[in-house]
């Protein structure tokens, strides 16, 4: 087997030893052992504050879609493929299907009555509708709707497959700690059954998973919870009605939400209070029609979402016109602000929605988080 070396760069710097024959023998030395020198390196490894490998980028929902729409007239959905998911690959990430360094963002499409097999994996996912319906995604044989608005965590290690049961094609964002897990190393995968059975096409309006754990502050005693959030869908008439409460307090004078007209939530398990997922923090974000968000910088990467309205973003030296379904890139320790366009009659209906889910927990967990007023 050849093995490579990695050569140590000698340059001329006040930092550096002087460079000679004899220093240049010894780096060769290095490198027959695989050995590196910590002076020659701790710039890299130890900058100031987090220089992000990523660069901020936005896709645009009308080409996401019209690709999409295209994958399905092409590519069949089964096993071994699994997904007919196309993955947001950050241009500055060298060609990995990686959204940022830790985060999986794909849109998915299923045709009328297809069926993306059974399957688990070790990798925490979820699942956010920004348009359409028709799609059960049933998970640990429970079949849960997904429709415009709601948001599916799924954690890691459920079976899961999903089933159109409709006769239009529907698509959705899928978003996993997939980077995190491989670099890491920490992934596992099994191929469930090829079919689920009948009962398990069934379309309820409703969850069991809701039916135990949709109900406000009222936890099932006796129902096990498991990793993650036990409840399988938080739906749109909920997210919308916390964001409208919000922000129509703010106007009455409560000034506790999170700054002026913007109103923030998170999802977050019933069984703990915490997120929903162990590695992914996800919120909806609603902004005022006219109003923008202070800029801020974080620790931890983020995809957002335009779920509604338009405005403008601004993530470190870009700034986008934003509409419906595009999807943008924060990160880490990049400025990042919003701005929803002015309404015409200054109503709720102008606001610009923003679903987002980050790597937050992560560094919640290991006492790494920061953030900074930009
Ligand atoms: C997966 O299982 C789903 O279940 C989506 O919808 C995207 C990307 C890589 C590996 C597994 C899903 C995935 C995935």
């Amino acid at each position: 087997m050849v093995v490579e070396t990695f050569p140590i760069r000698m340059v001329e710097s006040p930092e550096q030893p002087t460079p000679s024959d004899a220093l240049a023998d010894l780096y060769e030395g290095f490198e027959g052992e695989f050995l590196i020198p910590l002076w020659t390196e701790i710039g890299d490894l130890m900058p100031a504050h987090p220089r992000t490998k990523a660069r901020p980028h936005l896709w645009r929902w009308r080409n996401l879609i019209r690709l999409a729409d295209r994958a399905g007239e092409l590519v069949p959905v089964g096993r071994g493929g699994e997904r007919r998911a196309i993955a947001l690959a950050n241009p500055a990430l060298g060609g990995k299907p990686y959204a940022t360094p830790t985060l999986w963002a794909a849109i998915q499409y299923l045709m009328p009555g297809e069926d993306a097999p059974e399957h688990r994996h070790t990798q925490h996912a979820f699942r956010f509708v920004v348009e359409g319906e028709g799609v059960w995604t049933i998970v640990g044989r429970d079949p849960v709707p997904m429709r415009r608005g709601d948001f599916l965590p799924q954690a890691g290690w459920n079976w899961h497959a999903h089933h159109n049961a409709s006769s239009a094609p529907m698509a959705w964002i899928d978003g996993l700690d997939i980077p995190f897990q491989y670099v890491t190393e920490s992934q596992f995968f099994e191929f469930g059954r090829d079919e689920v059975t009948e009962e398990e096409h069934a379309t309820p309006d409703r969850s069991r998973s809701e039916r135990l754990w949709g109900h406000p502050g009222l936890t099932p005693v006796g129902v096990q919870a498991g990793t993650g959030s036990p409840l399988l869908a938080y739906r749109w008439v909920h997210t919308d009605a916390a964001l409208r409460d919000q922000l129509a307090l703010e106007s009455e004078g409560f000034r506790g939400v999170v700054e002026p007209g913007h109103a923030l939530v998170r999802f977050t398990n019933p069984a703990t209070g915490g997120d929903v997922l162990p590695t992914i923090r996800t919120e909806m974000h609603r902004i005022a029609a006219g109003r923008e968000s202070s800029p801020l910088r974080e620790v931890g990467s983020s995809v957002f979402q335009v779920f509604d309205g338009a405005g403008r973003v601004t993530v470190g030296g870009e700034t986008w016109a934003v509409e419906r379904g595009d999807m943008f890139v924060v990160p880490s320790w990049t400025d990042w602000s919003v701005s929803a366009d002015a309404g015409q009659d200054g109503s709720d209906s102008a606001a610009l929605d923003l679903f987002r889910f980050s790597d937050a927990p992560i560094f919640d967990a290991l006492h790494l988080y920061r953030s900074e007023k930009a």
